[in-house]
């Protein structure tokens, strides 16, 4: 085979293998448009595409000999430079696969890692990309992919560059441990950040879901961000964590991540566990849900044994289900009596996301409280930490020279304000007898 120049792959071929013995989960036409949407995304042309049946993979090709021969013609005839499986292939299966076509092959796996490439924008961001793709590399070198060489680049290979390709084992895994160090060293600056965090009592919101399910849609609503949503797969890598800007909340962070998939890659969980990791921290996960997909429920189940892997599943949860604008008006009414605990939006709109608001802040701070406090004048260190926090309204000093102060705040916190000697909630109407 030719070797192949990155610029040059666009026009690509989709073979979308309907194995019985694996496909059971989603519906099939589904699984396929998802399919197609992320070689859309991966920015390559479709030229065609097949859906094929088998009972079950086949050890050398994983396509079956009577498959492959239904569609040597149509594949050698056609102008296609590159033929993408939805499905995780050995190197040897897709070694065999470029040989029966002579033309490049790629799998699920290594589509997605690509597509990862393409969209990392932040230094860990990349870093995480190119571990995982190396650790893929790695398990393809030791099966002995000699013809590596003489597939500089391309589609599935971008972002270490083509030096890795050339380079040996040895080399390969001296740059898996480089980028294992400063990952380390990233992620311990997160740590801090975290720490900072924590002391200034902001509460941490984390929105995930399903890859464009609309995270980042509702979290620039929710920040007044502009981050880039799009009807992409994986438009978002990088987490981004951004103050509320709502005056109805208490002092919230919000957290945009990664979005999920069915069969993500194992070398790119584990690569991305450590910014995963940050979810841990979260006080609520926001799992967005695109309630429009008929395959909503499968895909929360999905998401759910992501968390669970990464060891979330204890944190509280809401569910929002998102994109209600597309969804039948009956329909939604009775989706929402059903679910009564679960959310419903279209983060598209521009609406004040009350019922959202108002679970979030019975969820994380147990209710908000919202009105007048009185401190003793030694309390200062107490006053300044309310400031931080974004908590105080308004400001008054008492005709005895207390504080008082007009805050929102969560119930649980101000619990722990009252247990001081010298803090005490005022009614509204005592502010007028006691201000000067
Ligand atoms: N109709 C409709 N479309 C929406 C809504 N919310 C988001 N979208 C669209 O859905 C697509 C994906 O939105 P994003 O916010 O990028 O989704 P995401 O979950 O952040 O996706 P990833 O970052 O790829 O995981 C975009 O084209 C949005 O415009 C909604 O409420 N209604
Ligand atoms: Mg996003």
């Amino acid at each position: 085979m030719n070797s192949v120049d990155v610029n040059e792959i666009k026009k690509a071929f989709l073979l979308f293998i309907n194995v019985e013995s694996l496909n059971k989960k989603t519906k099939l036409e589904n699984a396929f448009d998802e399919f197609e949407s992320l070689v859309v995304s991966s920015g390559l042309i479709i030229h065609g595409s097949k859906c094929l049946k088998q009972t079950a993979p086949v050890i050398n090709t994983f396509i079956t000999k009577g498959n492959l021969e239904n569609l040597k013609n149509q594949i050698l005839q056609s102008d296609v430079e590159i033929i993408i499986i939805n499905h995780e292939l050995s190197a040897s299966q897709t070694r065999n696969l470029e040989k029966f076509f002579n033309k490049r092959v790629i799998d699920k796996t290594e589509l997605i890692l690509d597509i990862f490439a393409t969209r990392a924008s932040s230094h860990i961001g990349k870093l995480q990309v190119e571990l995982a793709q190396l650790k893929h590399l790695s398990t393809r070198l030791i099966r002995g992919w000699t013809h590596l060489e003489r597939q500089k680049g391309g589609i599935g290979l971008r972002g270490p560059g083509e030096t890795q390709l050339e380079t040996d084992r040895r080399l390969i895994n001296k740059r898996i441990k480089r980028l294992n160090q400063r990952l380390e060293k990233s992620h311990k600056q997160r740590e801090v950040n975290r720490y900072s965090r924590k002391k200034s009592r902001n509460k941490l919101v984390a929105l995930v879901g399903y890859t464009n399910a609309g995270k980042t849609t509702l979290f620039n609503k929710l920040t007044e961000s502009s981050q880039l949503a799009e009807d992409k797969l994986f438009a978002t890598l990088d987490s981004v964590t951004r103050k509320n800007k709502d005056p109805k909340h208490g002092p919230i962070l919000f957290s945009d991540t990664v979005g999920f998939i069915s069969d993500l890659p194992t070398q790119l969980v584990e690569s991305f566990k450590a910014t995963l990791d940050e979810l841990k921290t979260a006080d609520l996960l926001l799992h967005i849900v695109d309630s429009h997909d008929v395959d909503y429920k499968i895909k929360i189940k999905e998401v759910n044994n992501i968390l669970n892997d990464i060891g979330v599943m204890n944190i509280p949860q809401i569910i929002v289900n998102n994109k209600c604008d597309l969804i039948d008006a009956s329909k939604l009414d009775i989706l929402k009596f059903k679910k009564n605990e679960q959310v419903f939006i279209s983060a598209q709109d521009d609406n004040e996301f009350k019922d959202l608001r108002a679970k979030i802040n019975n969820v994380i701070f147990n209710g908000v409280y919202q009105g007048w406090i009185s401190m003793e004048n030694n309390m200062g260190n107490i006053r300044s930490s309310l400031f931080d926090m974004g908590c105080v309204k308004e400001e008054k000093v008492s005709k005895c020279g207390k504080m008082l102060a007009k805050i929102k705040i969560g119930n649980d916190e101000l619990d722990e304000l009252l247990d001081l000697k010298g803090f005490e909630l005022c009614a509204d109407e005592d502010i007028l007898l006691k201000s000067i």
